[in-house]
């Protein structure tokens, strides 16, 4: 008996073997250096149509579906697919996309790669049938070579299985049991999970044996003159290369050379132009592998020098103070979901601009690269965060260790893709972790935790640990949520902390929450004497709904909260910033707190229309400016 069993378990294992096929892990690294067009570099952008199939009872693999679709419809990509369909909204399991393309002839001898810029929230590729690779986690790119499953003078097939099942060992956890967001689809956190390939999938070249892997730039400066420090990090033989600084009419080139595959260069600026939101100036970076007149590889970027540091009590940019003005953000739009948008992207900060801010939070998730590129170029603070919103640290211990094993890669990913931003000034490891304390309150039929204090403040340690480690010219924070444990907030470098006095508690009191709101913040300050700023504060409000009497939901009742949030930052020396919550109304799942499966906290619309809130900090936050460069 126990040999026929042994021999059944054989058989098992040998067909399991057979039909298993082997996805390659995405590495942080190949993501580092966005695809370019230059002399040397090529690159082929596959957004538009593709085909597109649901597979809710997860046949598709079995099946082959990697061998061509059939039955498919039309979506777009970049595109969330909840939106474009009629019976999708709430669809979270399988779906396949395919494209097809041709390579051109002239990339032949390159290596080819396939750059995919989210896909939300599992994916797994093929190419041309066979197995490519996978990653976890929707809102940061992954790259993966392609060069050796390309066919030349015929089109190559690309399928990219997607999922966004909601589970609570993932991160940003779902479907956890008494979550306080609890909706319909269960995200365990406030925003709608939407699914699919939400930016744009890119195939690349890099030259074939000796090329630019990662590049590394950190300012600084001394008086006058600014330093670029350059680190580039190369595959192949070869020993040198020249980096190239332009702006302002000068031009300073320097030779550098490899110790083994890194090689570091620092250049000097006199009469350097720093970049600050009020000067945005960006020097041109062009890197050259190899001799002049022989290039081997260039790569091109933009640095802004500038310098970030804390005090006690201030943010300082460049050695002088700066207050963060500005919003909590969501990638939300009608239809698009989380697709990238550009117009929708430019708006915004046309009317950031236009309110008086001066910075944003990529809440509850990294960006599209192009926020990034838009923000160096505007002369917006960025607080970068990780999709890390909602962890907790009390269930079991594997799913405990499982999410931080994806929060270490997403933070690995993050720092990759964005460290060369002038704009990121502060690394967000994480937003509202929940503390065993407020989770016994809000959520039910947990295993009873022990010590769940101690594990999350490590959690979270580790976490910035890791930040510091890899990037110490940035600040490392993490968002503290209203009523979590102070000892945690000692991690962060500006004491982050999310406040809704006057919304969920004391609903309608403004007087009462004020008081409450200014001892509070006097506590943290005093206890962890670090500079205090509240990313998150707000009101929801529907827009055309007025009242004369402090009423929720009244667009009157909206400015009041904020007005009486900002007063009060106002008489603390040690504030440092004021995020309102939110930009614009977002899409989340369906609640009973949410009307119309909508968070109304905007101060626009969700189409960017103003709410009378975005008046009233267009005439608040020009005032400031005004105060400040009148010297009153
Ligand atoms: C905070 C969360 C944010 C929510 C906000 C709200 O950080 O994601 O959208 O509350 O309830 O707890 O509006």
């Amino acid at each position: 008996m126990i040999k026929k069993i042994i021999n059944v378990i054989i058989l098992v294992v040998l067909t399991a073997h057979l039909y298993a096929q082997d996805f390659k892990l995405a590495e942080a690294k190949d993501i580092a250096l966005f695809p370019q067009q230059n002399e040397i570099r090529n690159r082929l952008n596959l957004s538009g149509i593709w085909k597109f199939k649901k597979d809710s009872m997860g046949v598709g693999e079995q099946e082959e579906w990697f061998n061509g679709l059939t039955d498919y419809c039309s979506i777009a990509v970049p595109g969330s697919w909840n939106d474009q369909f009629t019976d999708s909204h709430n669809y979270l399991d399988l779906a396949w996309y395919e494209t097809e393309t041709y390579i051109p002839k002239g990339w032949k001898g390159e290596r080819i790669f396939i750059r995919v810029g989210s896909a939300n929230y599992f994916a797994k590729i093929w190419i041309n049938g066979k197995p490519l690779g996978q990653h976890e986690g929707g809102h940061i790119p992954f790259a993966f070579e392609i060069t050796q499953l390309l066919k030349w003078e015929s089109t190559n097939r690309i399928t990219i299985q997607v999922e966004n099942i909601l589970e609570p060992d993932r991160v940003a956890p779902g479907n956890v049991e008494g979550s306080p967001f609890s909706s319909y689809p269960k995200a365990s956190f406030d925003f709608f999970p939407f699914a699919g390939l939400n930016r744009a999938v890119w195939l690349y070249t890099t030259p074939s044996s000796t090329s630019i892997r990662d590049i590394t730039i950190n300012t600084d400066f001394n008086s006058t003159t600014g330093s670029i420090e350059v680190l580039v990090e190369k595959i192949g033989k070869i020993n040198n290369g020249t980096i190239l600084i332009s702006g302002e009419g000068k031009k300073i080139e320097i030779p550098f050379s490899f110790s083994g595959n890194e090689g570091t260069a620092v250049i000097e600026i006199p009469d350097v132009r720093l970049w600050s939101p009020d000067d945005p100036f960006l020097y041109d970076v062009l890197i050259t592998l190899g001799s002049k007149n022989k290039p081997i590889d260039f790569y091109q970027l933009k640095t802004g020098v500038r310098t970030i540091a804390v005090n006690e009590k201030e943010i300082l940019l460049n050695g002088a103070p700066i207050y963060l003005k500005g919003f909590g953000k969501h990638e939300d739009f009608p239809i698009f979901g989380r697709g990238t948008t550009p117009p929708v992207m430019i708006k915004d900060f046309e009317l950031m601009k236009w309110t008086g801010a001066n910075s944003f939070r990529t809440s509850h998730y990294p960006y599209d690269e192009e926020f990034y590129n838009m923000a160096d170029r505007e002369g917006f603070l960025i607080i970068d965060e990780t999709p890390a919103v909602g962890l907790f640290f009390y269930d079991d211990s594997t799913s405990v260790s499982k999410r931080r094993a994806i929060c270490k890669q997403y933070l690995d990913e993050l720092i990759s893709r964005d460290k060369n931003h002038p704009s990121v000034i502060m690394w967000c490891v994480a937003n509202e972790p929940f503390p065993e304390s407020l989770g016994r309150g809000g959520f039910t039929g947990m295993p009873k935790a022990f010590e769940s204090d101690a594990v999350g403040k490590a959690f979270l340690g580790n976490l910035i640990k890791q930040v510091k480690e890899k990037d110490p010219t940035r600040l490392a924070v993490f968002v503290g949520v209203m009523g979590g444990p102070a000892e945690w907030l000692s991690l962060s470098d500006v004491i982050c902390i999310n406040r809704y006095w006057g919304w969920y508690t004391n609903v309608g009191d403004l007087p009462t929450a004020k008081a409450y709101l200014g001892g509070e913040m006097d506590k943290l300050y005093n206890t962890l004497k670090k500079p205090v700023m509240i990313t998150e504060f707000g009101a929801d409000a529907i827009a055309g709904k007025h009242a004369v009497e402090d009423e929720i939901y009244s667009e009157e009742y909206q400015v009041k909260l904020i007005k009486m949030f900002l007063d009060i930052a106002d008489t603390k020396d040690y504030v440092t910033g004021m995020h309102v919550w939110n930009f614009a109304d977002f899409r989340t799942g369906q609640g009973l707190m949410r009307v119309g499966g909508m968070n109304l906290k905007g101060v626009f619309t969700q189409d960017r229309k103003p709410k009378m809130a975005a008046h009233f900090l267009r005439k608040r936050w020009f005032e400031t400016i005004q105060k400040i460069s009148s010297g009153k």
